[in-house]
């Protein structure tokens, strides 16, 4: 009996210590929990900063992709195209309009395939292909010839693409445009 009742007392006292061990753990457990939990706070703190500062990096490479899609040559910045895909569109541009030196429309969008007819006086207004200095300027292959003589002329866009022209004798003073050819 006595030693039933030792061994009891002895099972107690473990349960006991058990316990009380396991309390002590659970203790330093939810204080490195809170420990953890400053730390993670002050961690989002600075992620939410840098994400901030990231979202913006992306919108402005955003906008240089667009840019990138149609780049700018002669002045022609991908907003300043007009749409003149339509079928019923005549897709001409007049040479000098009321004797200004400029094309009207200057910035123009076509499908491929579609043709473009310049008007006007092609002797005193010479047209050829690129930007005033740089004739390669503009996606490859460019179907505009050099032009120096006639009152019109016309090229075919068969291929998605930018293709500037200026005028050789004015093109130094605004007298520049762009077809952009969408597949
Ligand atoms: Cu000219």
């Amino acid at each position: 009996m006595l030693r039933a009742e030792s061994l009891r007392a002895c099972l107690v006292m473990s349960l006991a210590c058990g316990l009380a061990a396991c309390g002590d753990d659970n203790n330093d457990n939810n204080n490195n929990s809170v420990d953890s939990g400053a730390g993670d706070g002050d961690g989002d703190g600075d992620g939410d900063g840098d994400g901030d500062g990231d979202a913006g990096g992306g919108a402005g490479d955003g906008d240089a992709g667009g840019g990138g899609a149609i780049p700018t040559f002669n002045g022609c910045a991908p907003a300043d195209y007009t749409d003149h895909t339509a079928a019923s569109d005549a897709r001409v541009i007049t040479i000098a309009p009321g004797g200004n030196l400029v094309y009207s429309p200057k910035c123009i969008t076509i499908k491929a395939g579609q043709s473009v007819k310049w008007e006007g006086d092609l002797t005193v207004h010479p047209l050829d292909r690129g930007t005033p200095g740089n004739d390669d300027l503009g996606s490859p292959n460019s179907p505009i010839e050099d032009t120096d003589s006639g009152d019109s002329v016309s090229f075919t866009f068969d291929t998605a693409g930018t293709y500037p022209y200026y005028c050789k004798v004015h093109g130094t003073v605004g007298m520049v445009g762009s077809i952009h050819v969408e597949e």
